[in-house]
């Protein structure tokens, strides 16, 4: 940084313009029809098309690009000692099935404008940098997300994901990796895929630092994400002739969690989210007899997490017993975690980078220092190796949702 706070951020100021091109132009590959949404899954077409394009641009300005059995890949930027691992800006390429056109993508593509400019100031780093594309951050396809970057950071087995199945097409993720070309033969962790730090540009995904009018947030923190399958067997049954008291009704026991795991998580200052419920052969004069929902579960503390957890592991105790009362006394419930981000506490060093480069940049009155309620890749690198965040506005907080913006000015 004192390099680039010397030399580089005088000669380096990205060109936005092509940044906002490539953000505008990338979008076609995904893009959901009239409307500034995203649709682009992990390891689709199109997908591959975006990867294709980021593989390409690096290349061209001198790039070596290194693909891993995950299909992470490292586009680097050559410096003077290239035996020093590359120092790594990385996000992701993969939106959620109808999410915006900031989410990730801003950091991939500002990296990638990060090299093309270093390399059109003829100014040669220290340690080589690399660009990098994490895949299946957001986990909607493949289910859970952060792959590609807890399999890098030794967080989970890549057997965990690679046996991943999309239930649309059949595919395993290994499978579609394969489909599109970025199976890749290097092992995720292996240490020749070693970074020096990590550094990820995001968009805010909250409304603060617009409330507060700050151009940049120095994230020292990430909160703590939990995810679950809960399943519940009841007893399927006629919707006319069965009596209530003797149903086990699979959804409104679904139905009777949720709403205790929303009350409780507005209780502890939580945040407790059911974003998908799926009904087996559902049919409107049927008493439901099996309900899958997930459950993502979010704070900054690891223990209070872990105590949620098991006051719903109580709860389902609970129904369980109430339902042995019931005549049809049949109800199974099954609570499986199935991911876990961890909380945590971002890298000193690397942040007083961010901080050093961003009060050059834009001037310490426009930065302030906040914890990112959102998930990241970051999270699961800074398991690994020293890692920060730098924010950038999002419009009215909006992401996730097709509405998601982020000026070029903000950039
Ligand atoms: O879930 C998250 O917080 C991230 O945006 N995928
Ligand atoms: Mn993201
Ligand atoms: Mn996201
Ligand atoms: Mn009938």
């Amino acid at each position: 940084i004192d390099q680039i706070k010397g030399d580089i951020a005088y000669k380096c100021v990205a060109n936005t313009k092509r940044l906002w091109r490539d953000i505008h132009y990338t979008a076609q590959w995904g893009a959901i029809p009239n409307s500034t949404g995203m649709a682009r899954l992990t390891l689709s077409d199109d997908d591959k098309k975006v990867r294709d394009y980021f593989v390409g641009e690096a290349r061209s300005i001198g790039c070596s690009v290194k693909i891993d059995q995950m299909g992470n890949t490292f586009a680097i930027l050559p410096g003077y000692n290239n035996s020093i691992p590359p120092i790594g800006m990385g996000s992701h390429l993969d939106t959620q099935p109808a999410g915006g056109r900031y989410d990730g993508i801003l950091g991939v593509l500002s990296a990638l404008e990060v090299l093309r400019t270093i390399k059109s100031s003829g100014v040669k780093t220290y340690a080589p940098v690399a660009a990098i594309n994490w895949t299946n951050e957001e986990g909607a396809r493949f289910t859970p997300g952060c792959s590609g970057s807890a399999v890098w950071a030794t967080h989970m087995p890549i057997s965990k994901f690679h046996s991943l199945t999309d239930s649309s097409t059949n595919f395993t993720m290994r499978e579609a990796l394969d489909r599109i070309g970025y199976l890749g033969s290097i092992p995720a962790s292996h240490e020749v895929n070693r970074l020096s730090a990590h550094v990820e540009l995001h968009i805010e995904q909250r409304r603060v630092l617009q409330d507060t009018g700050r151009k940049i947030g120095i994230v020292t923190a990430i909160q703590g994400i939990r995810w679950y399958q809960i399943s519940i067997v009841g007893k399927r049954a006629h919707a006319g002739s069965t009596p209530m008291a003797q149903r086990a009704d699979a959804l409104v026991a679904a139905a009777s969690i949720i709403l205790f795991v929303n009350k409780k998580a507005r209780e502890i200052g939580a945040v407790a989210t059911v974003g998908v419920l799926t009904l087996d052969r559902p049919s409107s004069n049927t008493v439901p007899g099996v309900a899958t929902f997930s459950l993502d579960l979010r704070h900054q503390s690891e223990t209070l997490l872990e105590d949620f957890e098991s006051s719903i592991r109580i709860q389902l105790d609970r129904l369980r017993a109430e339902a042995v009362k019931l005549e049809a006394a049949r109800l199974e419930l099954r609570m499986e975690r199935i991911w876990h981000s961890p909380a945590v506490r971002l890298d000193d060093s690397v942040i007083s980078c961010i901080r050093k480069a961003t009060s050059h940049v834009v001037g310490d009155d426009l930065t302030m220092d906040m914890i990112s309620l959102a998930g990241h890749d970051s999270a699961l690198t800074a398991i690994r190796v020293p890692t920060a965040m730098i924010f950038v506005p999002s419009k009215d907080g909006i992401s996730h949702a097709p509405e998601e913006f982020t000026s070029e000015e903000e950039w």
